[in-house]
């Protein structure tokens, strides 16, 4: 896969190749800009607003809210336009498709998000300073054209971790191995330094003696192979499995239903996706971040060259753990658990701050 974000060296060569084709892109944009707009969103109507998706949205509810958000903020406010464009799975034809957006010089804003946005978007701006960018789910600082806001997901990880440690302390036992799994599309550094450590973090506080089985897809729409990775956690072992695969995690929750084990959601409630399967969900509430954000750069209050970093105690991280479907599957003493945890975190007894990785 063209995967060119990522901090393993094995795939450096493609992080380059992905790099020379942002150059190339960048170097076309600025022939095609000399006869038309090199001012990129100077000419753009007021409230002109595209999102641009780094992915596709069917599958991945991250991008469901990017999207839903922002279109809230813009249909309150009149004359505003929003126009959807996804990337692909293909990461490497990003920077390209994103230049050729803001080369059209149409939108004021460009809305997009996830951990590899800031430093692509980034290149762009410098060949197009009047265009804006507000990234979610990633982290920039400094840059006067672009506003990010990052999660903390060190407490998202933290949350699904600590249940998947109650489940597995409950459930494993005779002395056989605390495996909790972990199944995710692709290695990125938020991934690695600070979702699955939170993870781990979250499970070791409710079991000590948890490991965790780490497993990678290799994309975002696998479900076949997320399915297979899932059995093989299963024959391991594991209990229940967190998946962050986007598409491909219907293949772990058809594995996990077929071999009645667990499954942890991310990012959004998951719970009536397959009842009494998935028994957790700690969610990003990333549709309120978009229209929050979206509304206040329409209302000319948003402050460029900022990175926010959000999370549970300013209502954009959570655990869903009123929702019907969890209070059935999941046995009391585990949920009560688990409210005393989140409890901890909400009233600042327990501090799970975020490190900079982007
Ligand atoms: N998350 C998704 O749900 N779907 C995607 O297609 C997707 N693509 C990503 C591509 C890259 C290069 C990176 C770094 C992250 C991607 N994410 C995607 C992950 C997303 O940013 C976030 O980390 C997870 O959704 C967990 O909150």
């Amino acid at each position: 896969m063209k995967n060119w974000f990522t901090s393993s060296p094995s795939s450096r060569p493609l992080r380059i190749a992905g790099r020379v084709g942002l150059f190339a892109a960048l170097a076309l944009a600025a022939i095609f800009s000399v006869s038309c707009s090199r001012d990129g969103g100077s000419q753009a109507k007021p409230g002109s607003i595209a999102v641009f998706v780094p992915g596709v949205v069917s599958g991945s509810p991250i991008y469901e809210m990017l999207v839903a958000g922002t279109q809230k903020a813009a249909a309150e406010s009149k004359g505003s336009t929003v126009k959807v464009l996804e990337g692909g799975t293909d990461q490497a034809q990003w920077p390209e498709k994103l230049t050729s957006l803001a080369a059209t010089g149409q939108y004021r804003l460009i809305v997009t998000s996830n951990p590899a946005m800031p430093e692509i978007c980034a290149g762009i701006s410098e060949k197009f300073p009047a265009q804006k960018f507000l990234i979610l789910d990633g982290k920039l600082e400094g840059n006067k054209n672009i506003a990010t806001v990052m999660y903390n997901q060190r407490e998202q990880g933290y949350f699904d971790g600590y249940l998947a440690g109650l489940i597995t302390k409950k459930l494993v036992k005779n002395g056989k191995p605390h495996r909790i799994g972990l199944v995710a599309a692709q290695e990125y550094p938020v991934m690695n330094e600070i979702i699955k450590p939170g993870y781990e973090e979250g499970a070791k506080a409710a079991d000590p003696a948890v490991t965790v089985d780490f497993r990678v897809v290799g994309n975002w729409y696998d479900a076949a192979k997320a399915t297979e990775l899932a059995n093989g956690m299963f024959a391991n072992g594991v209990e229940v499995v967190l998946t962050i695969a986007g598409g491909a995690n219907q293949g772990v929750v058809a594995a996990a239903k077929q071999k009645d084990r667990k499954v942890l959601w991310f990012d959004t409630n998951g719970y009536a996706t397959e009842p009494g399967v998935i028994v957790g969900s700690a969610v990003i509430l990333q549709d309120r971040a978009a229209y929050g954000k979206v509304k206040s750069w329409l209302d000319g209050k948003m402050e460029f060259g900022k990175a926010e970093v959000v999370g549970i105690k300013d209502g954009f991280v959570d655990f869903v753990q009123d929702d019907p479907l969890y209070l059935k599957a999941v046995p009391e003493d585990v949920r009560k658990a688990q409210g005393a945890m989140l409890e901890s975190v909400r009233s600042g007894s327990l501090s799970l701050p975020v490190q900079a990785a982007n």
